[in-house]
């Protein structure tokens, strides 16, 4: 095993245990009956060619190190979609809350959007993991956005790919109207929230009636 893979097994753990936390939290709204903040729930270890890229911007020795590990903050990167902007702050209360993580700093590009026209609220979390050689404390970025916020940041991205970050005026201009546009589109889905909801549930409710029941082995041995 190469170096890096030793120096990333915790991030992939980290990423793996805090995916399935963050998606129970979403299963544990809807066993409740309740509609859940959370719409899905993606996470990524930073590819090595991401790493190598940001240290160079960033003026970290690309090596495996402590410097690294706490100058890099989003080798791993969890991702919270969330229906309505409201629900932001419901999830970032619920992970304030967690006594398995530690928060370490929280940037909100919602209240303080970026000149790009990004939006998202960032979380850092300090996240234990238990490996055969003991504890290792790993830092995580928690991104936290709505559906519209995330079509943006990937489109923006993608196009940030093709054009290394230097974008023709014309589509410079197109992407800040896109980003207010989901921002209108943020702002129209949270006036009409309630009607939303009601529906969804309708829809769930409909849903699990017409589910098919799966007979138990006694009712089986019955028939
Ligand atoms: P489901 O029931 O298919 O939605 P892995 O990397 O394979 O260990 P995972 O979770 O499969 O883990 O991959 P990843 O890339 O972290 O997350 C992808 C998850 O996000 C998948 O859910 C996708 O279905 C879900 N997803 C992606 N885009 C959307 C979207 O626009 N809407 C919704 N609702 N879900 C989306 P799962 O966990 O496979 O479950
Ligand atoms: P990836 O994995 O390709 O997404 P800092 O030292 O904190 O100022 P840093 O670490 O770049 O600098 O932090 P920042 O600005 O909070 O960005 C962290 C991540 O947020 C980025 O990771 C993106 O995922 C996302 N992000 C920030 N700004 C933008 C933006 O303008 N557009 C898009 N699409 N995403 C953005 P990376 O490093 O790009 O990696």
């Amino acid at each position: 095993m190469g170096q890096w893979d030793v120096f990333l097994s915790p991030y992939k753990q980290a990423v793996d245990e805090l995916k399935i936390k963050l998606k129970g939290m979403r299963s544990q709204f809807g066993i409740q009956g309740n509609t859940s903040p959370i719409e899905f729930v993606t996470g990524r270890v930073k590819p090595l060619a991401s790493i190598y890229d940001k240290s160079r911007e960033k003026g970290i020795p690309f090596e495996p190190s402590g410097q690294l590990a706490s100058e890099m903050q989003d080798i791993a990167g969890l991702r919270i979609m969330c229906q309505f902007v409201d629900d932001i702050s419901t999830v970032t209360n619920l992970i304030r809350q967690r006594d398995d993580l530690r928060v370490v700093e929280e940037i909100d590009y919602i209240a303080h959007k970026k000149p790009s026209g990004y939006r998202s609220y960032h979380m850092i979390v300090e996240y234990p993991v238990e490996t055969i050689n003991g504890k290792v404390n790993v830092l995580a970025e928690i991104q936290i956005r709505t559906l519209a916020m995330n079509f943006w940041a990937l489109i923006e991205h993608s196009l940030n790919y093709k054009y290394k970050g230097i974008f023709p005026d014309e589509i410079k201009n197109r992407l800040q109207r896109a980003a207010e546009a989901a921002f209108q589109l943020d702002e129209e889905m949270s006036s009409i929230r309630s009607e939303i909801q009601e529906a969804q549930a309708y829809f769930s409710e409909v849903k699990e009636a017409t589910n098919p029941t799966i007979p138990t082995n006694q009712e089986k041995e019955r028939e």
